[in-house]
C-alpha cells in the first residue's frame, strides 16, 4: 500500500533570506555593527556569516521593493531528502518548485521551494558551498560575537496547526506555553537544542525573528552598550534578559527595515531520545522574562510579512488567541 511520502530528515534550521530596502543601511547594521561576516557581496545581494558558520551563509539580504522574508531555509541529512521534501510537499497539495545550483541564493546547490501548509515559503536543501574556518579567527570577531543562526520564530494564528505541521516533518517540541483550554506557543526541534522554530501567536503567516546565537551574556551586554554607544538604541527592542523558557539570555533588536533578531545564548541539550516536553502555565509570569518584566506591545504584535514563490506578499488570517492579553495574576501567580 502506498502510503503519504516519508518526510525529509531535517538537520537544521540554516539560513534565513530577507528582502531589504537599503542594502547599504542593512549592511550597517548586520555588518558594521552586529558583526557579521561578509562571505559574498554584489550590488543586490550580501551573503553573511557568523563565525561558527561552516558553509557559506546563515543569513541573505537581497534588495528589494518590500521589506519581507523571501525563505526561510532548512539544511537536509543528503541529496535524497531534497526529493522527499518534493513529493512531501506536492502531497500535501502545496506548491513545489526545484531551483537548481546557480539559479537560487548564491552557494546553494539543488533545493525545493514550497509555500507551507502554514503559508511560509521554505526551502529545503543538502548542497551548499563550504566557507573557511573564522571559529578561532578572533581577531575578526565583533559586535554581537555571532556564531551561527540558532531559530526562526514565525507568528501563526493556529498554534496547534504548526506544531501538528511541525511534528509530522520530525521535529520534537522542547517547551509549551499553554492554560488548561490552549497552547499559546512552541518551541520544536531537530538539533540537539531548544529549537530550530517557535511559534508565536497573532495574525499571519509573518516572520517573528531570527535567532542568532552568541557563545556568552557578556556579548549580549555588549552589543546592548554599542548601540547605546552610537545613540542607536531605538534598535534595541526588548530585553537584555533572561528567558524563562529555554533559561537563554537575550536581547531583541529591529533592522533598519524592522526586522527583527535576537542575540541568544545558552540554552540547552535536548538530544535524549526520552526528551519530555516542559510546559509553562501562561499565568506564570516568569515564562518570557524569568525576571518578570513586561513584554513590550511591539514584541507580540510586530512581524515581518512573507513572499509567496512568485515574490507576492501573503495575506494574513487573524489569531482568534491573544497571549498579551491574558492577565496574569488571576491565579496568584506573578501580575
Ligand atoms: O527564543 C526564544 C524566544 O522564542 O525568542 C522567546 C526563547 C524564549 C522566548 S520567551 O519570550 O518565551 O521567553
Ligand atoms: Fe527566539
Ligand atoms: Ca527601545
Amino acid at each position: 500500500m502506498k502510503g503519504r511520502p516519508s518526510a525529509p530528515d531535517v538537520v537544521r534550521s540554516s539560513y534565513a533570506e530577507l528582502i531589504v530596502t537599503d542594502l547599504a543601511k542593512s549592511r550597517w547594521f548586520w555588518v558594521d555593527v552586529l558583526g557579521l561576516h561578509v562571505q559574498a557581496e554584489t550590488s543586490d545581494v550580501l551573503c553573511l556569516r557568523g563565525t561558527d558558520e561552516l558553509t557559506h551563509h546563515n543569513l541573505v539580504l537581497r534588495r528589494g521593493p518590500v521589506a519581507a522574508l523571501d525563505h526561510i531555509a532548512y539544511r537536509v541529512r543528503g541529496a535524497a531528502d531534497v526529493d522527499r521534501a518534493e513529493e512531501y510537499f506536492a502531497a500535501l497539495g502545496r506548491p513545489v518548485r526545484r531551483v537548481a545550483k546557480g539559479d537560487g541564493t548564491p552557494g546553494v546547490g539543488d533545493a525545493l521551494h514550497t509555500v507551507d501548509p502554514l503559508g511560509f515559503p521554505v526551502e529545503f536543501y543538502y548542497d551548499i558551498e563550504q566557507a573557511e574556518r573564522l571559529i578561532q579567527r578572533y581577531d575578526l570577531h565583533r559586535g554581537a560575537a555571532i556564531a551561527r543562526l540558532d531559530h526562526f520564530n514565525i507568528v501563526v494564528p493556529d498554534i496547534p496547526a504548526a506544531y501538528s505541521h511541525y511534528t509530522a516533518l520530525g521535529f520534537g517540541c522542547s517547551e509549551t506555553i499553554e492554560d488548561e483550554h490552549e497552547m499559546y506557543a512552541a518551541w520544536m526541534y531537530r538539533k540537539q537544542t531548544v529549537h530550530d522554530v517557535a511559534f508565536t501567536g497573532g495574525a499571519g503567516p509573518r516572520l517573528h525573528h531570527l535567532g542568532m546565537a552568541t557563545h556568552e551574556s557578556h556579548q549580549v551586554l555588549h552589543i546592548a552598550d554599542i548601540l547605546g554607544a552610537l545613540h542607536a538604541e531605538s534598535h534595541i527592542e526588548r530585553g537584555p534578559g533572561r528567558h524563562g523558557v529555554s533559561n537563554a539570555f537575550y536581547v531583541y533588536l529591529r533592522d533598519p527595515d524592522g526586522h527583527r533578531v535576537e542575540i541568544y545564548t545558552s540554552d540547552y541539550y535536548t538530544g535524549d531520545p526520552d526528551h519530555e516536553t516542559y510546559r509553562w502555565s501562561v499565568h506564570d509570569d516568569r515564562r518570557r522574562d524569568y525576571w518578570g518584566n513586561a513584554v513590550i506591545e511591539s514584541w507580540y504584535k510586530e512581524a515581518t510579512p512573507v513572499l509567496d514563490l512568485d515574490g507576492n506578499v501573503v495575506p494574513v488570517s487573524e489569531s482568534a488567541i491573544d497571549e498579551s492579553a491574558v492577565r496574569v495574576g488571576a491565579d496568584g501567580l506573578g501580575g
